[in-house]
Parts: structure tokens; C-alpha cells; sequence
């Protein structure tokens, strides 16, 4: 089997600089080698086609301090440093309503469907490594061009289903699913120009949630959005869980799985380097158990591992979080413990 890297080092689907460290990060951990070590056939991409992207990212009074050799579009890469970055005119990226990035957000995704759908196309399996999360607009329209019947299973400690008329916060990292289902609102320039509405409520389940804003409540309801909170993995155990949101959006185990793990739904003390951790979370066993579990269905045709953030917190709490990013994409490629 041949598995196609998408390295993603995008940030501008939320406020914090770092989260565009974690491909280079997860690859210098040494996955690359740990997925061949598995009997996969890896193609890494060069990240280069995303540093072209004419929209200015970050406010003019920001900081930055982009690490050599870095690739990024985002955090530092309009310092004017970069030698890359002198050849690329930035355009504003004004607010749309309360949308932060949109341009930019909107550009990266589409080059992101793209690539997955290519990588997808060619019968590989797409490992899409974030950046912030936002991105599944982009991994899951790309999934969901080669296979109409794919199914998503979203890991997360968050629903990320606001739309641009509920979302607080303006992050569209807290918006993709909203967006992929087309729901009200989302049918704006410049994502209507590209992003298609792709996926029906009954195809989406969700493990791990805890922190829900109150509209995307609404929204899950309104929907019947099934949904498996932590309050479920207490009371059926993460096993029961798996197979119950397998039950809901794959009954026969015949449609592909699109896998959208955001590591923040591991508890803090697992994966501490993350933009928005939240308490109470998966154990690092029941993190990896949904992984493995779905790797045993023989139906993953995409994987994206989302949220780590190497500029956060300690060394110790950025090498377990990039560990647990690692272990996460091998187990899902069917590593086993036996
Ligand atoms: C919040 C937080 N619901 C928002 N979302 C996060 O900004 O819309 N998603 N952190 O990952
Ligand atoms: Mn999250
Ligand atoms: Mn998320
Ligand atoms: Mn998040």
C-alpha cells in the first residue's frame, strides 16, 4: 500500500503562530521511516505549493520569527526575511462578517482538495498533517471527490460546526463541518467558488466532544448530527463507542472512512501542545484504541492529524504531543500492539 503525505503547515484558521510547525516536526520525529517500518510505500510532499499564496496572514504589529528553513504561509512568513517571501505579493485579507483569513483560509483549502484528491485519485492514502484544523474543508472535499460514499468520523474535543452567522470566536478552524454540509451561511465568496457542499449529516459522527459551543448544539440537533461526547466514553467505554459511530455511519463496514483526529481530544496531560486544550479528555489508550479500530475495518481512505502546536508550552510537552501525533497516524495505518 502507498500512503501520500500532505505536509500542511498552515496556522490561519486560528490565532496562535506554531500550529504550521507540526509537519516538519511529525517528519523529523521520524515518520516517514516508522510508516515504511509498517510496509507502506511513503510519498512526502514538498509543502512548496503552499507558500505562494498571495494573501497577507498575519497583522502588520505581529512578531515573527520563522525558524530556517522552514517553510511556512503563515506565522513570519511576511517578516521579509524570507527570501521566498520577497517575490510574493500579499494582498489584505480583511474580515468577511466575522470570518477571520478567509482568502487565505479559502486558497490553502483548495489547494489542499486538490492535492488529496490527486493523492486519492492515484489509489494512495492521503496523511494529511495540520496545521490547524480548518483544513478538513479542504482533506474532506478532496476524500469525498474520489469517493461519493465516504463517511467522517471526526475526533475532537470540539464540534467545529459553526457556521459564519453562529461562530463566535471568527477562527474557521472552528468552522469546516458547517461548511462541508452547506450549511446556512457558508455560501460565500470566496469558499462557494470552490467548496461544494459534499457531506450529509448522517455521514458525519463525532467522538469525543466536551466543548460545544451553544448554537453548535443547536446545529447538531437540528441536524440529528450523531454525536459521542466524553460523557458516552464514561459511561459505554471507548469500545462500545467506536462500534456504535461505526453502527451509525458505516452499518455494513463497506463505505470508506475519512478520519479527521484533532488532537486535542486527548486529555491536556497526553497532548499539552495544542491551541486549545480543553479537560477531561481521552486517555492516551482510548485515544489510540479509536485508531486501531478503525485501521481493523479495512475501510480508511484518509487520515488527517490536526491541532499539534510545537511553539507551545515545554520540550517535554511538544515531544509527547509530536509522539502522540506520530503514534496516532501509525496506528491508524495498522500498526497493532501484537
Ligand atoms: C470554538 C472553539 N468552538 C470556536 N473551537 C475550536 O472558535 O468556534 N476548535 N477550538 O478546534
Ligand atoms: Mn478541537
Ligand atoms: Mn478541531
Ligand atoms: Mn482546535
Amino acid at each position: 500500500p502507498t500512503v501520500g503525505i500532505v505536509g500542511c503547515p498552515f496556522s490561519g484558521g486560528q490565532g496562535r503562530t506554531g500550529v504550521d510547525l507540526a509537519p516538519n516536526k511529525l517528519i523529523s520525529a521520524g515518520l516517514v521511516d516508522q510508516l515504511s517500518a509498517l510496509g507502506w510505500e511513503v510519498h512526502y510532499n514538498s509543502q512548496q505549493k503552499y507558500i505562494d499564496i498571495p494573501y497577507n496572514p498575519i497583522p502588520a504589529s505581529s512578531p515573527a520569527a520563522p525558524s530556517e528553513g522552514t517553510e511556512t504561509f503563515n506565522g513570519g512568513s511576511t517578516s521579509g526575511s524570507g527570501s521566498a517571501d520577497k517575490k510574493i505579493q500579499r494582498l489584505p485579507d480583511e474580515d468577511i462578517g466575522k470570518m477571520k483569513k478567509p482568502r487565505l483560509v479559502s486558497a490553502v483549502n483548495q489547494k489542499v482538495a486538490q492535492e488529496v484528491e490527486e493523492i486519492a485519485q492515484k489509489g494512495w492514502l492521503p496523511l494529511t498533517l495540520g496545521g490547524d484544523h480548518s483544513l478538513a474543508m479542504g482533506t474532506v472535499s478532496g476524500t469525498k471527490a474520489k469517493y461519493p460514499d465516504a463517511c467522517l468520523i471526526w475526533v475532537d474535543a470540539h464540534a467545529d460546526i459553526n457556521t459564519p452567522l453562529s461562530t463566535d470566536s471568527g477562527n474557521l478552524h472552528g468552522c469546516p463541518v458547517s461548511f462541508l454540509l452547506g450549511l446556512e451561511g457558508t455560501d460565500v465568496s470566496p469558499f462557494s467558488e470552490w467548496l461544494k457542499p459534499c457531506l450529509k449529516p448522517e455521514e458525519i459522527v463525532y467522538i469525543g466532544l466536551r466543548d460545544v459551543d451553544g448554537p453548535e448544539k443547536e446545529i447538531l440537533k437540528k441536524h440529528g448530527i450523531k454525536a459521542f461526547s466524553m460523557h458516552h466514553v464514561d459511561k459505554y467505554g471507548i469500545g462500545k463507542v467506536v462500534e456504535m459511530a461505526l453502527d451509525h455511519v458505516n452499518p455494513d463496514r463497506s463505505k470508506p472512512i475519512h478520519l479527521s483526529y484533532d488532537v486535542d481530544a486527548l486529555d491536556p496531560i497526553v497532548a499539552p501542545s495544542t491551541g486549545t486544550p480543553v479537560r477531561g479528555g481521552l486517555t492516551f489508550r482510548e485515544g489510540h484504541y479509536i485508531t486501531e479500530a478503525l485501521a481493523e475495518t479495512g475501510c480508511l481512505v484518509s487520515v488527517d492529524i490536526m491541532e499539534v502546536n510545537p511553539a507551545l508550552l515545554d520540550p517535554s510537552s511538544v515531544e509527547k504531543t509530536v509522539a502522540a501525533g506520530c503514534s496516532l497516524a501509525r496506528a491508524s495505518l495498522g500498526e497493532t500492539l501484537l
